[in-house]
């Protein structure tokens, strides 16, 4: 049976239809031609017409193109719902973001959005806890959560690592979290790094009276993983973090699902899919993903303020619809209602300092993690100083207090805006 095309510019995409949106060039055919193509590969079709595929089939199945725009190069589709199992990521993004990236009908292709139907939200679980949860289990209300990635990334070991953090959060930071690449390594292993680390964290929380939390990083094989969850339970821990482009979708559905903590999502090597405009996925797209699988916080970038290249102010810029037209409007994604899926902290972090601050909370707001790196350990004076000035320069922002002014009393935030500078 043979499909004529996949364009129907009269279709009305229905309320379970999945649609995406994507941005296309297409490789020495016509646009037509190369969306009929995705259209195809990302659904019932192939490169040849196949007796296999009969009338019924098409009928109940077939998706529609049912907007092309030239100027802007963006097509988009709607797949009918029965296209996708529910609660399966993986196979979602083996059809919408699976073959056709590779092939020769285009030069370049970006998933740029992914709206999806209320019956396959509802078959996912979302985060556990979400943003009103990590509040109350911090306590900490209103502020950002202000937090650190031990540095060097890799390198220290167990004992060295967890008078690190100890330091962190004496100095007055909430997070500590371990670096992506920071495991079980033979310099610093898994369980000792727990133990020696969760009871330094239990010292600088009598000490301090604040709630202070580890972020373990949990990468691995899936069974280790839950492994490792355990032993953070065995210890105490609130929290487990998860490189989730490395671990994969599958991975990260079953940590949601077995481990009842609050899911910290790390997206190193998300730039291999978000970086090029014209090519890959949008971070918006693996956003509306990683929190339909249950994350709870996620790295979204530092809104061009920190030091890596900005991908993340995709989320922040949503597509909604206001009556029946298509406007753009500066929100957060993570943090809007999603039907009943609870809403996600973002996180800041790469290459931000305490002179980031106020900028970083007038472009990304208070519900966020601010995470700094060399920004903390950097500081001329160690890390408890380096903290400290973060946390000096934190409550000035929430209090409206410039930072110059709040230097003025505060020795490690004065110290640290002669190393790092104003954002
Ligand atoms: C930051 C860091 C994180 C990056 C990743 O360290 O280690 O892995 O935030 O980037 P530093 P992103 O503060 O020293 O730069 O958050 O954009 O995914
Ligand atoms: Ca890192």
């Amino acid at each position: 049976m043979k499909i004529k095309t996949y364009i129907d510019k009269g279709y009305k995409p229905g309320r379970d239809d999945l649609i995406t949106e994507y941005y296309l060039e297409p490789n020495r055919i016509s646009t037509e031609k190369a969306a009929d193509h995705i259209a195809a590969e990302s659904s019932i079709g192939t490169w040849t017409d196949i007796g296999t595929l009969d009338q019924r089939i098409i009928k109940r199945l077939k998706p529609s193109i049912f907007d092309i725009d030239k100027n802007n190069r963006i097509i988009k589709i709607a797949y009918h719902h029965e296209l996708f199992e529910p609660g399966n990521m993986p196979e979602i993004l083996s059809s919408i973001a699976g073959n056709i990236f590779g092939m020769k009908s285009v030069r370049n292709l970006r998933l740029m959005d992914i709206h999806f139907p209320k019956r396959i939200i509802d078959s996912f679980k979302g985060p556990r806890y979400g943003i009103e949860g990590i509040r109350k289990l911090t306590k900490v209300s209103r502020r950002p959560l202000l937090g650190t990635i031990i540095k060097p990334k890799i390198g220290l070991d167990e004992k060295s690592h967890a008078r690190v953090a100890y330091e962190s959060w004496a100095g007055g930071l909430d997070v500590v979290k371990d670096d992506e690449n920071l495991s079980s390594m033979s310099f610093n292993s898994f369980k000792k790094r727990m133990k020696e680390t969760f009871r330094l964290r239990d010292k600088a929380e009598k000490e301090t009276g604040e709630k202070k939390i580890y972020m373990p990083n949990i990468t691995a094989e899936t069974f280790e993983m839950l492994n490792r969850a355990k032993i953070v339970d065995d210890f105490g821990g609130e929290y487990v973090m998860v490189d989730i482009i490395t671990t994969g979708w599958a991975g990260l559905q079953t940590i949601r699902d077995r481990v009842k903590k609050v899911l910290h999502a790390h997206r190193a090597m998300h730039g291999a899919l978000t970086r090029n405009p014209r090519h890959g996925m949008s971070m918006l797209a693996i956003a509306k993903c990683a929190r339909l699988a249950g994350t709870d916080q996620l790295h979204i970038g530092t809104a061009s303020i920190g030091k890596m290249n900005e991908t993340g102010e995709e989320c922040m810029d949503i597509e909604k619809e206001i009556e029946s037209k298509r406007v753009f409007e500066h929100q957060n994604f993570l943090a809007q209602n999603w039907f009943d899926i609870k809403p996600v902290l973002a996180v800041a972090s790469g290459g931000l300092h305490p002179g980031s601050i106020p900028k970083l909370l007038k472009k990304m707001g208070n519900d966020i993690v601010m995470q700094f790196g060399g920004g903390c350990h950097g500081h001329p004076d160690g890390t408890r100083a380096g903290a400290s000035a973060i946390r000096q320069a934190a409550d000035a922002a929430m209090q409206g207090v410039s930072l110059k002014e709040q230097a003025k009393k505060s020795q490690e935030l004065a110290s640290a805006l002669k190393k790092f500078g104003i954002a």
